[in-house]
């Protein structure tokens, strides 16, 4: 993984590199206990061979604000060496990819990463085995010279110049998408209202699938529109694209480009996703995937930090719901990691995320899909749960370090990033003071 000169000028040639000398020594001093935790759990598992692969296969997107260290309304701590521009993120999914081989694309977000030279980006991108997954746009907050403001929301607002401007944008973030090789755009709209009789709920929505209506009209056939909905904050009153089942009016309206993105977040309380899961697979719109975790409500915790049970059993139906409909696990859904908080490193938390969300995964992979049929054709409910909690509470995560032993990546990307002290290089080349752009 040398980045060479005439690649990248050479103020923005990283120092901080992670080469598979590096990886080999790692994985040479793991191996003989790796070896023997995998070995005796592939004596169980006939299809072995194939979950392996089907892990190494696995990819989720790394936005581009998670590089830096997230902050809260009240306050943010940056933890130094934090990305200062797109050239630096990249860098950054490019150590983690390294690292795990599991993260092999990027989520851009305009106007935060606007690329000034595509090729160069895409170039760069491409050097570390990267390429450019869904774009998202951002009508949420004002940026320096825009015309006309988003306070009182983009898509639905009461003004068609308001969200003439709106469309405009979402436009633009596709064309630079296609510059960059991406084939979907996520609309995540913060419209809504926070007191009752602010909004009339039926223009509001009428409004909201106007324009988006417009900007899938400007979609690439090859491309997809996520539409993304989420139950409460910034508003706190009613959310204009608020639950699954608006979002699928809105993707049902549009078209069979539109489809429905779940972001595990953006529920109300014990809200049962993996349910909302199934049913979006089954009617062909769930089309992508953010991960997170959390306690209350949109937390942007670790994935699988405080419900692993939970993110396991969305798994199952994912495997499930994707199996009955023959679709591919890899390419058919976008899935990206949408985190971001202010206590761990943030490289260390995503390479925890992803870490967790392939042993859901590999658990997801190991229920034995007979006999759940079997006891759910026989109301045995208890044989039911022994199925599901027999998967869940199997430690694959000899599976999870065999498939990146397989692709080139370290058995304990953890450890490495430790022992490497990455976080350290990069403070020595970014500085204590480098702020990511972004949230
Ligand atoms: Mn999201």
């Amino acid at each position: 993984m040398r980045v060479g000169n005439s690649v990248l000028p050479l103020t923005s040639r990283p120092v901080m590199h992670i080469d598979k000398h590096q990886i080999a020594q790692h994985n040479q001093r793991l191996e003989a206990s790796h070896g023997r935790r995998f070995a005796q759990l592939a004596e169980d598992l006939p299809n072995v061979e194939k979950i392996v692969q089907q892990l190494n296969d696995f990819q989720v997107a790394i936005p581009s604000w998670a590089l830096g260290t997230g902050g809260t309304r009240f306050g943010r701590f940056s933890g130094g060496g934090e990305p200062r521009n797109l050239e630096e993120k990249i860098a950054d999914i490019g150590i983690l990819h390294a690292l795990n081989r599991s993260s092999g694309s990027i989520s851009l977000h305009i106007p935060w990463d606007i690329p000034e030279d595509y090729a160069a980006i895409r170039t760069l991108a491409a050097h570390y085995g990267l390429v450019f997954d869904a774009m998202n746009s951002n009508t949420f907050q004002d940026q320096s010279g825009q015309p006309l403001s988003y306070k009182f929301g983009s898509m639905q607002h009461v003004d068609r110049a308001v969200r003439q401007q709106a469309i405009d944008h979402n436009i633009d973030v596709i064309k630079q998408g296609m510059e960059l090789g991406s084939k979907s755009l996520t609309v995540w709209l913060a419209d809504g209202s926070s007191f009752p009789g602010q909004l009339n709920f039926r223009k509001a929505f009428q409004n909201t699938l106007e324009c988006l209506r417009e900007v899938y009209e400007a979609l690439p056939d090859d491309w997809k529109m996520f539409v993304e909905y989420k139950a409460f904050e910034p508003n706190f009153y009613s959310t204009t694209v608020g639950d699954w089942g608006q979002s699928l009016l809105y993707a049902s309206k549009l078209g069979e480009k539109a489809y429905t993105l779940v972001d595990l977040g953006h529920h109300l309380p014990n809200a049962n996703i993996e349910q909302i899961v199934a049913l979006l697979l089954m009617e062909g719109k769930l089309g992508g995937f953010h991960f997170n975790d959390s306690k209350y409500g949109d937390d942007d915790l670790t994935t699988g930090s405080i419900k692993p049970y939970q993110l396991f059993l969305i798994f199952n139906e994912l495997v499930e719901g994707m199996d009955s409909r023959g679709m591919d696990h890899t390419k058919d859904l976008g899935w990206m990691i949408d985190a971001s908080h202010n206590l761990k490193d943030p490289l260390e938390d995503l390479v925890q995320s992803v870490e967790a969300i392939l042993v859901a995964y590999a658990q997801a992979l190991l229920v034995d899909r007979e006999a759940l049929i079997e006891a759910q054709a026989s109301n045995d409910v208890v044989q039911a749960q022994e199925v599901l909690q027999h998967a869940f509470r199997t430690d694959v995560r000899p599976l999870v370090a065999e498939a990146r032993k397989r692709a080139g990546a370290a058995l304990d990307p953890l450890a490495l990033f430790r022992d490497l002290d990455v976080r350290g290089k990069l403070i020595k080349e970014r500085g204590t003071k480098a702020v990511a752009t972004g949230l």
